[in-house]
């Protein structure tokens, strides 16, 4: 017989920053106590303010601090947390982590180790999601581990050609060939890069698809077998694999793709016996969809889908975790309107260059439809050490063409003085044409730097 569950009384929160943030109001709606685990530079910090305990866990670097597993298994110890919530980045998806936790007595909020393991090894996952029939990109089907097969592969596959790293993702030791005689040194680069920034220099091979979307599917999962989809998000507007203005629904899909793509996603997780929220992305080309990598924490972008499908993803993470059943099923589920997210970045809407510092005045938006993630206040001191999100813009409209007119009309509300800021970028991306009509490929914000940079109109 399973237990009854019973509901977390402290949770330590693993992170910083606006998802320790928006992790810890959820804690507090649930009459969850909440630690909050911070490194010296973030002694000041709003989660740091707002929780009832917080621990000094290290350095200003992320590895003396919110990389520090021992530092962090010491304060939930010392503080007698049931459970540790690892946000997103730092050691959300780090196998190893999520073991230590368990084996410390605690629970891990987020998947088991093993699926965590799984999906963080991209050849591994992608061979799982084949065996459960979901479409993927033409390929290798193992590591390539020769120049003379990689040299065979790629002529099998046929041009162009892409090289991944198995432990890759963010794009890292990804090596493009457009003919045979690119694929060697698309190999050897593509393992070198591998081996410096993994430690592993497996890589396999791909069709690479010149101008595809990237779609995510959003699905949560409980210890009862339950699994359910929350739509899916369009997450294309992207720099150097930094994503900057996401959109749920995604423009570019029908109720029919939807459902189809999406019902074979669910019954694959269910197959796998995946427990806790997850997102799978999936690249779209040419009306077809192909699995890319599975994420197995939640992401910054959740909040949108919150936006359309009124769900608190945070909560019913926190609420599986313990035990208890989805407080909803996928009947349940009815996407409603539209939502985009603007990340606010510390940097320089020209340059892209981080632009720490501290913050002289602050004038978050509101308004109908109008939600601020940030932890960021007036006098706030942005730190160097860590990633430039400062606040995420989420916006809902009853359609996207309602949803667009609030974001313009946030934006020329948002104030942040004394540090630069992606707002700009993003006024000048509400009036560009390809983004009012929704036409957008990954490429599209490199193909047009002059439009987001305000030298260009957008028409
Ligand atoms: C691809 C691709 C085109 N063809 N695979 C980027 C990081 C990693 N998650 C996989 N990525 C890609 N894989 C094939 N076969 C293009 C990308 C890609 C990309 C994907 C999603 C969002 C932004 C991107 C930017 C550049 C390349």
């Amino acid at each position: 017989m399973p237990e009854t569950p019973k509901m977390f009384s402290k949770i330590l929160i693993a992170n910083r920053g606006e998802v320790s943030l928006r992790v810890l109001r959820c804690c507090q709606e649930m009459g969850i106590k909440t630690v909050v685990v911070h490194s010296t530079a973030d002694s000041d910090s709003m989660p740091v303010r707002l929780a009832d305990e917080s621990v000094c866990i290290g350095g200003e670097t992320p590895k003396e601090s919110y990389l520090n597993m021992r530092s962090i298994m010491s304060a939930a110890e010392v503080t007698s947390s049931d459970a540790v919530h690892p946000g997103v980045g730092f050691l959300s998806e780090n196998p190893d982590f999520v073991k230590m936790t368990i084996d410390h007595g605690f629970e891990f909020i987020g998947p088991s180790p093993e699926h965590v393991q799984l999906m963080g090894n991209k050849i591994t996952a992608k061979a799982t999601m084949q065996g459960l029939g979901i479409p993927t990109i033409p390929g290798s089907k193992e590591i390539i581990d020769s120049e003379a097969d990689a040299v065979k592969q790629a002529a099998s596959i046929g041009f162009p050609i892409l090289i991944k790293a198995s432990s890759g993702g963010g794009g890292k030791g990804m090596k493009i060939a457009y003919n045979e005689n690119e694929v060697l040194q698309a190999y050897r680069l593509a393992r070198a890069e591998a081996k410096a920034n993994f430690g592993n220099d497996q890589v396999y091979m791909e069709k690479y698809l010149k101008a595809p979307r990237h779609i995510e599917f959003q699905i949560i999962a409980d210890k009862l077998g339950h699994v359910v989809l929350l739509g899916e998000r369009d997450c294309s507007i992207q720099r150097n694999h930094q994503k900057i203005w996401e959109e749920a629904p995604a423009p570019a899909i029908t109720e029919k793709q939807r459902e189809k793509v999406g019902g074979l996603l669910a019954r694959a997780i269910k197959k796998l016996k995946y427990v806790g929220v997850g997102t799978i992305e999936m690249l779209l080309e040419d009306d077809k969809f192909y699995f890319m990598e599975m994420n197995t924490r939640l992401q910054v972008e959740h909040a949108i889908t919150e936006m359309v499908t009124g769900i608190d993803i945070v909560k019913e993470q926190i609420r599986v975790a313990a035990g208890f059943p989805l407080s909803f099923a996928q009947k349940d589920v009815v996407l409603k309107g539209h939502s985009i997210e603007c990340r606010i970045n510390a940097e320089d809407p020209k340059t892209f260059f981080p632009s720490p510092g501290t913050i002289t005045y602050y004038h978050p938006a509101g308004g109908p439809g109008v939600r601020i993630d940030s932890h960021i206040y007036s006098g706030y001191t942005v730190p160097s050490y860590y990633d430039s999100l400062i606040g995420k813009l989420v916006v809902y409209g009853d359609t996207r063409s309602e949803c667009l007119s609030r974001v313009r009309r946030a934006l020329q509300e948002y104030v942040v003085e004394g540090i630069a800021t992606t707002i700009p970028l993003h006024v000048n991306l509400t009036n560009a044409a390809d983004i009012i009509s929704g036409k957008y490929s990954i490429h599209w914000l490199a193909n047009n730097l002059d439009v987001v940079l305000g030298n260009k109109k957008g028409e």
